[in-house]
């Protein structure tokens, strides 16, 4: 393997997101600044959400907010929370002239019509487990706006499609906190030290494994399921993989992207569209697999050739070891 001067392997260990950012910039000659600022305000949130997520119990941040999302959902208090938080940063930070986010209805101007960026971001994903102490995470996808830059952005600046992604990716408050992202590139790791209150990278250049034996699915809604991926858990089962579910899609995205495993939530009677929102959760991990040499389908295409119609739409995700991938979709029809 060739490590040339803007491998992860050419910078000394220890690097920082900052550093990092910073150099891949550097590789780029025509490169503004601008995306490597709108990942470092991205971080920055982060950083603040990893800190309120750790005090959560201490503070009266977990438990429900009484009322519903937009999606129906019922919001908790750290959903609200991370929603502005991240809105913040973005509208400070002046890269970004909208964002879109799981929280709000319709697009946030930014009021910053000078900014290149538009932003779809889950702030908070997995909220259910937010006052269980388990995994959460947030989700986050970055176009450049196809309105012309002084103007209004609009509506078709976020429905592009997911090839048109210029960096997405994810931070999983987990055991630790990790922010995993791309630019289209390479897919890196950088988990956060809070001592130092740095992102270092800690995962370089991730190869997701090409078959795994691990499979994540809601077991709860099996008899809804359409027939082939009845057929292709059964498969699993014979085999004698192992479930593992958490019920926070970066949770069991990232585990799956690390060991080894396929993730799904096909439609069901509940969610006969599926579950998840295509724009800021299966665009972003879609992009981000698709780097790290996973698939992502929804059952008849691939996620990032999905045309988007609106912002809050919701998508079939079976994502993951391509292997594992192919031999279900050998079982849909
Ligand atoms: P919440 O944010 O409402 O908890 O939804 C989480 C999620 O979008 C995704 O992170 C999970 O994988 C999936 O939904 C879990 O859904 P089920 O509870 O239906 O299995």
């Amino acid at each position: 393997m060739e490590i040339t001067a803007s491998h992860p392997l050419a910078l000394p260990v220890g690097v920082t997101l900052d550093r990092y950012i910073m150099h891949r910039q550097t590789a780029f000659p025509y490169a503004t600044g601008e995306l490597s600022q709108l990942l470092r305000d991205i971080a920055l949130a982060g950083k603040i959400i990893h800190r309120e997520v750790n005090r959560a119990g201490l503070i009266d941040l977990t438990g429900g907010m009484g009322v519903q999302n937009v999606q129906g959902e019922s919001q908790q208090k750290l959903d609200m929370i991370a929603n502005i938080r991240f809105s913040r940063a973005l509208k400070n930070g002046g890269e970004a002239c909208a964002i879109i986010s799981e929280e709000d209805e319709d697009i946030i101007f930014t009021g910053n019509n000078n900014g290149k960026y538009v932003v779809a971001i889950d702030p908070l994903d997995g909220s259910s487990n937010i006052d269980v102490n388990v995994s959460i995470g947030t989700i986050f996808s970055i176009y450049r706006r196809v309105t012309a830059i002084g103007t209004e952005p609009s509506l078709a600046d976020f429905l592009q499609g997911g090839r048109r992604q210029v960096a997405a990716g994810y931070i999983l408050y987990g055991s630790s906190t990790i922010m995993v992202y791309t630019t289209g590139h390479s897919a890196n790791g950088f988990t956060y030290d809070a001592s130092l209150g740095e992102f270092i990278l800690s995962h370089p250049d991730i190869h997701s494994p090409a078959d795994g034996q691990t499979y994540s699915c809601n077991d709860g809604n099996l008899d809804s399921y359409e027939a082939g991926v009845r057929e292709y858990l059964t498969i699993c089962r014979q085999k004698e993989y192992t479930a593992r579910y958490i019920g926070s899609l970066v949770a069991d995205f990232h585990r799956n992207l690390l060991k080894g495993g396929i993730y799904l939530y096909p439609p069901t009677k509940k969610s006969p569209t599926g579950k998840l929102r295509l724009l800021y959760e299966a665009f972003p991990l879609a992009f981000l697999a698709e780097k790290a040499g996973c698939l992502a389908t929804s059952g008849h295409q691939a996620i990032l050739d999905i045309k988007p119609t609106s912002l809050h739409q919701r998508t079939p995700l079976f994502i993951g070891a391509p292997v594992m991938v192919e031999n279900l979709m050998g079982h849909l029809g």
